[in-house]
């Protein structure tokens, strides 16, 4: 069966993910585009999806029998007016992190969902697919004991002067927040933050790098240094302190070189070629599942949990070097 696909957002991954759809994976097709700005969904129309209508808004492309799912690529404060349309016109749909960009909005997603009794929401938390992370999730659960400490790193090489202090939470930060939930089996109970003095690189709105500390129920201590002007390159680092020993995520594959009497192995420089087996496979995923009438993967309630997390964490910059408390509600049976 071919899942009839409606796309809303068609900048970058917008347009990636309808380029995996159209050209890389089977079982979709992309049938409806829309963007605030037409001129983009015309490229993604001419470019990728020649059958892609226009829609002039994503509640006209959700509303449209020809749709049976929908994308939602949009920019994050935008998520959550589609998801519930999503939900309410019964739907699956596969957001794009962050489920939303408030705490509250993540649950009244999860409140429709709930009312509805049925998951039809996929949030986009493509590291849990990447083929590194499941080998590591594996050396965690199995041979390196019970885990005690985790370092890592999110370095990315640039963002644009519109990338303020707060976006290195909710934008960057909050894949390493759902990645160790999963990683770990666990959950958070507090948030630090810390400061060292600013990178000569940083724009005037933003505060980098950065340390976020969290710990979990379990007691394990999470540091992560976020760097998204560190230059070199687009760099996911992670190690687990077990009790018998320590388990790193892989490198992404690189050629080795001897060149200029320098051993040279080249590191990547984009988010989207870093992971792009992963997103191949959250989508294949997503189109599975869509062609029963559900979804599969991280849910709601997921992106709910990482909402309240980054909430606790950008208080937590606010009161540098404070514990700020994560403090998550019951969960709903239809997570378990
Ligand atoms: P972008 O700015 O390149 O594209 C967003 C598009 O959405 C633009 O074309 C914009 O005109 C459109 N848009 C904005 N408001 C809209 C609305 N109300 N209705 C319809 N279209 C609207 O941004 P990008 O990088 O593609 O990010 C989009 C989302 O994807 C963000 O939530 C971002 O956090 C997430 N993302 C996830 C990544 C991942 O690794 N999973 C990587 C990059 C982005
Ligand atoms: C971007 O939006 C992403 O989601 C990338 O995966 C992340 O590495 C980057 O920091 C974000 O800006």
């Amino acid at each position: 069966m071919t899942v009839r696909v409606g796309v809303i957002g068609t900048g970058a991954i917008g347009r990636d993910h309808a380029r995996r759809i159209n050209q890389v994976l089977a079982g979709g097709e992309i049938v409806a585009l829309s963007d605030v700005n037409r001129v983009s969904a015309e490229k993604v129309k001419a470019e990728i999806a020649p059958e892609g209508e226009i829609f002039e808004t994503g509640e006209a492309l959700i509303a449209s029998p020809k749709v049976d799912v929908v994308l939602v690529t949009s920019w994050g404060a935008t998520h959550e007016q589609y998801v519930l349309a999503a939900i309410a016109a019964r739907k699956p749909c596969f957001c794009e992190k962050p489920l939303a960009t408030s705490a509250d909005g993540a649950k009244r997603i999860v409140d429709a969902e709930v009312a509805h009794g049925k998951r039809l929401v996929q949030v986009g938390f493509m590291r849990r697919y990447d083929v590194g992370y499941v080998a590591l999730k594996q050396s965690v659960s199995s041979r390196i004991g019970a885990p005690i400490l985790v370092h890592a790193a999110h370095r990315n090489p640039t963002v644009p002067e519109q990338y303020v202090t707060p976006m290195a939470i909710h934008d960057t930060l909050i894949h390493e927040i759902d990645v160790f939930r999963w990683l770990l089996d666990d959950d958070y109970v507090s948030a630090r933050v810390l400061f060292p003095r600013k990178a000569a690189r940083s724009h005037a709105k933003l505060r980098d790098p950065q340390v976020v500390l969290l710990e979990t129920t379990k007691g394990v201590l999470i540091d992560v240094e976020i760097f998204v002007n560190c230059r070199y390159g687009y760099d996911i680092q992670c190690e687990v302190v077990g009790e018998d020993g320590i388990a790193k995520l892989p490198e992404p594959m690189a050629v080795k070189m001897r060149l200029d009497a320098t051993l040279q192995n080249s590191i990547l420089t984009d988010w989207k070629d870093r992971f792009i087996d992963s997103y191949d496979v959250e989508l294949r995923d997503f189109l599975k599942a869509a062609a029963q009438g559900g979804v599969s993967g991280p849910t709601s309630w997921d992106g709910y949990v990482a909402a309240i997390a980054s909430d606790a964490c950008v208080t937590a910059q606010e009161r540098e070097g404070e514990a700020v408390a994560i403090a998550l509600p019951a969960r709903p049976a239809l997570y378990n």
